[in-house]
């Protein structure tokens, strides 16, 4: 399957966070708790750990699924910070928050810092790095996943001249280098561009764009765009003002297969994400029939229309299933018998193509009451064979419109 046949949307995926699972059957919310004073926009908020603990609880109140500290500042321009004071800052925070039910998760780039967060209770490591060696040989032993991050350069000088042939395919390149590097420690990875990390608005526009891309790596996806530049470069807004443009894009990430949103402002990310939810909970249920055999009247020439041969068909169906499942009526949902019926009808009209005959396989479907869209791959079974290919045949995606 290439990257761009997966779906976007595979349900009953889920994060083993040391025990605690994050099921990634929706776009999930990650809070952000920066216990920084230069933070790039909540800077000196939550710098005492009293204040950066309260923080993580009233975020949680508000709908995060997961909460993400970090004590150094990986704003464009910012120094590193001595292992001691990110220490100082952090495990506090870690320490006071051990009843909290959600997974916890250490921003930091160093494997002293991670390795201290995780015995204070993180339960995952987000690395900006990218999980170098160290970091990925501590999550292994550690038995924590890892968020691998793609940034070019370090915060200090990234935004100075980012510069790339081809941004999405060369971020793409280096998170499936990371992923099979992880794959083969054992670890757990979920993949994460890096918004605003050495890259220009434009750069982050293409990975923004690309994301579906991103999410068929086959990992989980994670996006963090919350209050950034780039939000600010096309509105003119200020930092404190982006919400609206932030919302914008985080609706679009989610919908493009993002599985984990990074955000600061959790309570109206949660309510763009209902409705995100709500919009595409028909596309994710689909009834789906494989291999079926029919018999078809096909061919170029008026002999291979005489003879009916066999073609197989694959169906994938766009319903909302939601009724079905709650009554448990099969009135409610389409019938599996009726519909192989009617895709054997079709197939007995004479047609010279695979291409006309997938055709009016789909709007027959269509036709049908609560079908909303249908994929359908029409194949002769000895084809393949003989091309010594996997798999040849017409593919047709239609949707209502
Ligand atoms: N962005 C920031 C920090 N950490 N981690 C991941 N995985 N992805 C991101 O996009 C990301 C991140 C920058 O945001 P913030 O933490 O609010 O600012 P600062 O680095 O100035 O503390």
């Amino acid at each position: 399957m290439s990257e761009e046949e997966r779906p976007t949307s595979e349900q009953g995926r889920s994060l083993d966070c040391r025990g605690r699972h994050l099921v990634l059957d929706r776009t999930r919310l990650m809070g952000v708790v920066n216990v920084t004073p230069d933070s790039f926009s909540d800077g000196g908020q939550f710098l005492e750990a009293d204040r950066a603990v309260a923080q993580a609880r009233r975020l949680v109140s508000e709908g995060a699924d997961l909460i993400d500290i970090g004590g150094e500042s990986s704003r464009p321009g910012a120094r590193p910070l001595a292992l001691e004071e990110e220490l100082d800052r952090v495990l506090p925070v870690f320490e006071q928050l051990s009843d909290l039910e959600v997974p916890l998760s250490i921003d930091t780039y160093k494997p002293q810092v991670a390795r201290a967060a995780v015995e204070a209770g993180a339960h995952l490591i987000n690395d900006i790095s990218g999980g170098g060696e160290a970091m990925l040989e501590l999550a292994a032993e550690l038995g924590v996943p890892v968020v691998v991050m793609h940034m070019q350069g370090q915060p200090a000088t990234m935004q100075r001249a980012p510069a790339y042939r081809d941004v999405a395919g060369e971020v793409l390149a280096f998170l499936r280098s990371r992923l099979e590097v992880a794959r083969q420690r054992g670890v757990e990875v979920i993949l994460d561009p890096g918004i605003g990390f050495g890259k220009t608005l434009e750069h982050n526009l293409e990975l923004l764009r690309q994301l579906p891309r991103f999410r068929a790596l086959g990992a989980p996806l994670l996006v963090g765009l919350s209050r950034k530049s780039f939000l600010g470069k096309l509105t003119g807004r200020p930092v404190d003002e982006r919400l609206a443009a932030g919302l914008a894009a985080q609706c679009h990430a989610a919908l493009s297969g993002a599985d984990i949103l990074r955000v600061h402002d959790v309570a109206p990310t949660a309510d763009a994400l209902e409705i995100v939810e709500a919009l595409r909970s028909r596309e994710r249920s689909r009834i789906v029939l494989q291999k079926l055999r029919a018999k078809a009247s096909i061919g170029v020439t008026e002999e291979e229309r005489q003879t009916p041969q066999t073609i197989e068909v694959d169906l994938e169906v766009n319903v909302d299933i939601g009724p079905a499942a709650s009554s448990d009526s099969l009135g409610t949902t389409l019938d599996y018998d009726r519909l192989a019926a009617l895709v054997r009808r079709v197939c007995e009209g004479e047609r010279r193509l695979l291409e006309r005959l997938a055709e009016d396989l789909a709007a027959a479907v269509l036709g049908l009451n609560g079908v909303h869209g249908v994929r359908v791959f029409v194949s002769k079974p000895g084809v393949a064979q003989t091309l010594e290919a996997e798999r040849v045949g017409v593919e047709v995606e239609r949707h209502r419109s």
